[in-house]
């Protein structure tokens, strides 16, 4: 098979020969009746790190995100969420056809909004509007480049949202990434939340999951709607092994990544055609355009297919690229090489 150099998305890694090691040799038990200590434990680690009463190990970042919304509304809610948000674009309509809401989509700047915007889309309390019941924030931002919340822009917005007797939902599959490059502690953030969703299965590399995270109340609403969307796994210990062991020694090197995808950034920054700002790039992600090179991102992410790179074609002229525990400096060099021999060749 031939071994490609695979940039389209940090939920492509393998797990490693140790992570499968104690995947193997998990102590497990059957979760439906809470009888998995090492799924308990995985728990346990996470409601901690965020600061939380309690969280709940679910089948992927889109249940987790899901799940919350569920929870925290009824139906005919709105939810404010940013216009290229995941949960609103690639969650396949779930927010409607599962929790019934209806979403107030605001434009952020790569992904990240403003308190005093956020304020202006609230709904005023009359029989006319639906009721504004949660907002929804991403940090890192998925679509906004891998960009990170800045800690008091959340600080304003959980205020407002508490002065509103608004929830805040924070999607953060990537928040390890925040916490790694920002050096903020996840539960700095979190603390700024109702609910938190983090993903054990991008940056951290391990195979399945995710948690969902908050109050004890709201965790039990969570595991019932868990149960109805049928995601109750039985010896889930097996995927919760790998988590743990992510969160043993996969977290800090996520700064590697953070240093490959700057060096993707500035690399690119070189090349005729591309537009990019390299000061953007905080993370592990790292989002393009090709307009002027007379390409689309079609025909750039097959030429490069040929040449053994793989990358994510956003759209008619963006491009995105993530970095993760199975790409090295190395291969960030020769995925560089690639793009200069891709994007100035004559078509
Ligand atoms: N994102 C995936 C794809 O779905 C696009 C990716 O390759 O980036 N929140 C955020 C911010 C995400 O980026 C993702 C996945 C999810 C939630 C959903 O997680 P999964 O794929 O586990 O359902």
């Amino acid at each position: 098979m031939k071994e490609f150099i695979d940039l389209r998305s940090d939920t492509v890694t393998c797990p490693t020969p140790d992570m499968r090691k104690v995947m193997a040799e998990a102590e497990v038990g059957d979760d439906v009746f809470g009888e998995d200590p090492t799924v308990n434990t995985l728990q346990e680690r996470v409601a901690i790190l965020l600061g939380k009463e309690a969280a709940l190990f679910v089948p992927s970042g889109t249940m987790a995100n899901q799940l919350s919304i569920k929870s925290l509304t009824r139906s005919g809610d709105e939810v404010i969420i940013e216009s290229s948000s995941h949960a609103y674009n690639f969650e396949g309509g779930a927010g409607a056809a599962l929790s019934g809401v209806q979403f107030n989509c605001l434009k952020g700047i790569r992904g990240i909004l403003d308190a005093s915007q956020i304020e202006e889309a609230i709904r005023p309390a009359d029989h006319h509007f639906a009721v504004t019941k949660l907002i929804c924030l991403e940090n890192t931002h998925n679509r906004g480049g891998g960009s990170i919340y800045p800690l008091e822009k959340m600080t304003e917005i959980y205020r407002l949202a508490q002065s509103k007797g608004i929830l805040i939902h924070l999607d953060g599959a990537r928040l390890w990434n925040a916490s790694v490059a920002s050096g903020i502690k996840p539960h700095e953030y979190a603390q700024r939340a109702d609910s938190v969703s983090v993903c054990i299965s991008k940056g951290l590399g391990a195979p399945i999951g995710s948690l969902v995270a908050g109050s004890k109340g709201f965790i039990e609403c969570v595991h019932r709607f868990r149960k109805m969307f049928g995601g109750g796994m039985r010896q889930a210990g097996i995927i919760a092994a790998a988590g743990v062991y992510a969160l043993d020694h996969h977290l800090e090197r996520l700064k590697e990544d953070h240093q490959n995808a700057k060096r993707l950034a500035v690399g690119l920054k070189e090349c005729k055609g591309v537009s990019i700002d390299p000061k953007h790039v905080e993370t592990n992600i790292v989002i393009f355009d090709i307009t002027e090179t007379g390409m689309t991102a079609l025909q750039v992410a097959e030429a490069m297919k040929k040449e053994g790179v793989l990358i994510h074609a956003f759209g008619k002229t963006q491009i995105r690229l993530v970095t993760h525990l199975d790409v090295s400096s190395k291969d960030i060099e020769t995925a560089l090489k690639t793009f200069i021999k891709v994007l100035t060749r004559k078509s």
